[in-house]
């Protein structure tokens, strides 16, 4: 019987996994990837499984590679927070999802297993940018604010290792990661016990300084970009920063760009004051995409970088 685990290899992906593993250890097979790959299921070869477990990529996206998993006899259990589209009705299937912004596939998870590893859950749930969530879970136990400190830290800087184009950009594999993790019934311990919050810590820090020496070019009162560079720690730091940036400057929208061959990869993010409309100012480009308070746009050809200023302009520009 061969079983395969597909996982996002973000902080809610690892600690996903890494739950379901504490509590279920198994010798499976392992498909991960970049936070930005999330049309995992797909890259799985799955001729002669018969188990799929599935964490922290959408259905919708995973549907053709799905249905056919399913077609071929292969059991399949999901479980996610994004958009799933129509589910398919299959006594093969177990799915459990929940859109609830205010949930990420680690609390489902953490709620299925009624919190026996509930600390992996709030730091995935801080990795996922879902502050209260974490705290409303962390104040449901007895840890000391020194140790969710930690766990923000680490939920965080987990998060920040899945970034980049590819695989090569990151400092850990999130397949050695997901290894490392569950040897661990609690995150404080992987923490004291190995120097992977140390190394990703520093990183961090290094790259963040470099963007943060990048000059932030002004288009106006209301508008910002800034170019980072094509080099590893650009298109790891870059939406990381634009997050920054947004939240220094609420009533500012941003862009942030990474050159690459022949254009940039952009990050938009709409002001904090009016988080709105950034997906429709990256829609206005064939490869943008993404939701209201933060969009992007997968290759911007160099020759359309002024139309990206002036749409940006025309949406926020206020005075
Ligand atoms: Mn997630």
């Amino acid at each position: 019987m061969t079983e395969v685990d597909v996982f996002n290899g973000d902080a809610d992906g690892l600690c996903g996994i890494t739950q379901l593993r504490l509590a279920q250890p198994k010798q499976s097979a392992v498909v991960t990837g970049v936070k930005r790959d999330n049309a995992l299921l797909m890259q799985a070869s799955l001729s002669g499984v018969s188990q799929v477990t599935v964490v922290d990529i959408s259905l919708h996206t995973n549907l053709d590679a799905l249905n056919k998993a399913l077609a071929s006899g292969c059991k399949v259990e999901w479980f996610d927070h994004h958009h799933p589209g129509e589910i398919p009705k299959h006594t093969n299937l177990t799915a459990h999802i929940d859109t609830d912004p205010n949930v990420c596939s680690s609390l489902i998870i953490n709620a299925h297993l009624n919190g026996q590893f509930q600390n992996w859950a709030i730091a995935a749930a801080f990795g996922d940018n879902l502050d209260q969530s974490a705290q409303e879970l962390a104040a449901s136990g007895t840890l000391s604010r020194k140790s969710i400190a930690v766990l923000k830290e680490l939920g965080n800087c987990i998060n920040y290792n899945s970034y980049g184009e590819s695989i090569e950009d990151l400092h850990y594999h999130p397949e050695e990661l997901c290894y490392l993790m569950r040897q661990f019934d609690e995150p404080l311990s992987m923490v004291a016990e190995t120097e992977v919050l140390q190394v990703l810590k520093s990183y961090y820090a290094e790259d963040l300084g470099r963007a943060r020496k990048i000059l932030t070019q002004i288009v106006n009162d209301d508008v910002a970009i800034a170019v980072l560079p094509n080099e590893k720690w650009g298109r790891r730091i870059n939406g990381i920063y634009a997050n920054e940036l947004a939240n220094n400057f609420p009533k500012r929208a941003h862009a942030l760009l990474v050159e690459k061959e022949n254009g940039y990869t952009v990050s938009i993010r709409a002001p904090k004051s009016n988080p709105t409309n950034a997906q429709q100012v990256a829609l206005k480009f064939e490869t943008g995409g993404g939701r209201h308070a933060a969009a992007g746009i997968q290759h911007l050809p160099n020759d359309q970088l002024i139309r990206l200023t002036e749409a940006l302009t025309r949406q926020y520009f206020s005075s």
